[in-house]
């Protein structure tokens, strides 16, 4: 097999135990990851979940691949279907699982199958709180997330909900790999930012200079 990233040099920093940081990895790829993203969102469009606690979240979310993740006021779950369309999820995009795939590996993941994928849509103001993602049956399986869009500080913290997270800085084609101890930790995004640095890029419709994307590919089944 021929290695698509032969002549990329990704910058790999461990962040804490078992995640990593893989700075632009995704950049390579970004018009084909991109253009995954426009397919996957025009069958399953982005919407604004209830959280079971009866809040409307900030984010949009949308899902492709054969299980997608979703929140309303039963609980947080996976589902073959869209529960907006009662239509299975669209299929992962091949370039999704393939950088996944790829920036897993890099970190030492050699067997990694996501059959989920979560797209979140933050616009400016919106944010993420700590949370944990628990609701995949392996927790041996790492999670794979990529941001693309406006940049923003990804809260990094513990096992417990108390502990201090770390901040780290996300920017347009980064990659988050994280697995092993780390895999319940809690973590969450601070409230996205505008970016005038970023008002240049027209893609997606002009969608990247106003959003933050986050794509998390993972073993959910
Ligand atoms: C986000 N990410 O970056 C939110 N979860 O928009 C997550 O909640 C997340 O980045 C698990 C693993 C990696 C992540
Ligand atoms: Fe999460």
């Amino acid at each position: 097999m021929t290695d698509l990233f032969a002549d990329q040099q990704p910058s790999v920093q461990a962040l804490v135990e078992d995640t990593y940081l893989l700075k632009g990895f995704a950049l390579q790829h970004d018009a084909a990851i991109l253009a995954g993203l426009a397919q996957v969102v025009e069958l399953a469009p982005l919407r604004n979940s209830v959280t079971p606690g009866g809040f409307k979240m900030s984010v949009a979310m949308s899902n492709c691949g054969d299980l997608g993740w979703v929140t309303d006021t039963k609980g947080y779950r996976y589902t073959i279907q869209d529960p907006l369309s009662g239509k299975p999820w669209p299929a992962m995009p091949a370039a999704f699982k393939l950088l996944a795939q790829q920036a897993a590996k890099t970190v030492g993941y050699e067997h990694f199958e996501p059959d989920a994928c979560l797209i979140n849509q933050y616009k400016v103001g919106a944010s993420m709180g700590l949370h944990q993602d628990k609701n995949e049956t392996d927790f041996n399986q790492p999670i794979v997330s990529i941001s693309l869009g406006l940049p923003a500080v990804f809260l990094f913290g513990g096992s417990l909900r108390s502990d201090k997270p770390l901040k780290v800085p996300l920017a347009h084609g980064d990659v988050v790999v994280w697995g092993g101890k780390a895999r319940l930790n809690f973590h969450g995004i601070s409230p996205v930012k505008a970016h005038p640095h970023s008002m240049m890029d027209a893609r997606l419709d002009g969608h990247l200079n106003k959003h933050r994307f986050n794509l998390t590919l993972r073993k959910a089944g």
